[in-house]
C-alpha cells in the first residue's frame, strides 16, 4: 500500500478505502469538534498532495461526530501566542491544503454536518462538491472572536456567494443553513431525509467511474481557468480539451455512443 493512503500513518485524519479508488476522509478529533490544528492541517497536505498519484480517483470529505468542523483550533491559537510572522505562515500552510483539493486533480465531495464554521465553511469550500443535511448550518464566526478569515474564505465563500454575503457573514455572525445555504450557493445539494455522508457517497461513486484524467481536468483545469482573462481561459480550455478529448481510454466510450449502446441523456422522470 502507498503510504500516502495508509490510515496508520495519520494521526488526526480517519482513511477508508472503498470500492473503485474511492476513499473516505474524516477529520477526526471530534472531542474537540475537529477544530483544525496544526498537524491536521500538515496531514491534508500529505494526503491531498499525492492522492491522485497514488490512484485515488474519488474522496468524501467527512467529519467525525455530530458536526464538521469548528475551524482553527481557538485553543492552540490562543495558547501558542503567535506572532504575526508565525501565524501567517500558519495560514500560508492552510492555503497549501486548500490548494492542492481544490487544483490536486482529484473529485471531493464534502459530506457536511453540524457545524460548518469559520476555517470549517474554508475547508468546505476547497471541496467540488457540498452536501448538506437538516442539520448543516455555515457561519464565518471571526468577527466574534476578535480575528479574521486565514484560510481562503475571502476568495472561495466570496465566490460562492458573492463579497457582500460573506462580509455580512464575518460581520454579523450571520447563520446560513437548509435550502437557502443552497439557493446562496453554499451548497450543491441538501438531503431532507437521511444524511448528507450517504449522498456524498452516492456522488462519489458515480463520479469515480469517469476516466481519471476527464476528472482531474474537470477539478483543476476550470479552477485555473477562473483565475485567468477570458482569452487565456479558451487558449488553455483548447489545450486542455485538446489533451482530454483524445485519450485513448475515452475512445471506447465514444464508440459506445456512435454504436448507440450507451446511455442517452433524458429528462429526470
Ligand atoms: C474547540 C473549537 C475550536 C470546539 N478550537 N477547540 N471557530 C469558532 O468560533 C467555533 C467555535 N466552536 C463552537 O462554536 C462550538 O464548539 C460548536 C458549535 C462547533 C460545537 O458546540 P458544542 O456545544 O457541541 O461543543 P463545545 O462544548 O463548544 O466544545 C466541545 C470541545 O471542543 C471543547 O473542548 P473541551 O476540551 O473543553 O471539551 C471545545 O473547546 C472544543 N472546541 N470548537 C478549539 N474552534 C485560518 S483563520 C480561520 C479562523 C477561524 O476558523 S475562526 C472560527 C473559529
Amino acid at each position: 500500500m502507498n503510504d500516502v493512503v495508509n490510515p496508520d500513518t495519520y494521526e488526526t485524519l480517519a482513511i477508508s478505502e472503498h470500492d473503485n479508488g474511492l476513499y473516505v476522509v474524516k477529520l477526526n478529533r471530534p472531542s474537540k469538534r475537529n477544530a483544525l490544528d496544526v498537524l491536521t492541517i500538515e496531514e491534508l497536505i500529505r494526503f491531498f498532495s499525492s492522492a491522485r498519484m497514488a490512484g485515488v480517483k474519488a474522496v468524501v470529505l467527512a467529519g467525525e461526530g455530530a458536526h464538521f468542523c469548528a475551524g482553527l483550533d481557538l485553543v492552540e491559537h490562543w495558547k501558542a501566542d503567535r506572532s504575526a510572522d508565525d501565524f501567517m505562515h500558519v495560514c500560508l500552510r492552510w492555503h497549501e491544503a486548500f490548494n492542492k483539493m481544490e487544483y490536486g486533480g482529484v473529485p471531493i465531495i464534502a459530506a457536511l454536518q453540524g457545524a460548518v464554521v469559520g476555517g470549517g465553511l474554508e475547508l468546505a469550500s476547497a471541496a467540488h462538491v457540498r452536501v448538506i443535511d437538516s442539520g448543516t448550518y455555515f457561519a464565518l464566526p471571526e468577527g466574534q472572536r476578535g480575528i479574521f478569515t486565514g484560510g481562503g474564505a475571502t476568495i472561495r465563500v466570496s465566490d460562492m456567494i458573492g463579497k457582500y454575503r460573506m462580509i455580512d457573514m464575518v460581520l454579523t455572525g450571520r447563520v446560513y443553513q437548509g435550502q437557502e445555504a443552497v439557493d446562496l450557493g453554499l451548497a450543491q445539494y441538501i438531503v431532507e431525509d437521511g444524511t448528507s455522508f450517504d449522498k456524498a457517497m452516492e456522488l462519489a461513486e458515480k463520479v469515480a467511474q469517469n476516466l481519471p484524467l476527464t476528472n482531474f481536468a474537470i477539478c483543476s483545469a476550470v479552477s485555473h481557468m477562473n483565475n485567468m482573462s477570458g482569452m487565456d481561459a479558451a487558449y488553455a480550455e483548447a489545450f486542455v480539451g485538446g489533451i482530454v478529448n483524445t485519450q485513448p481510454a475515452a475512445r471506447e466510450r465514444l464508440e459506445a455512443f456512435a454504436n448507440k449502446t450507451a446511455a442517452r441523456v433524458r429528462p429526470k422522470s
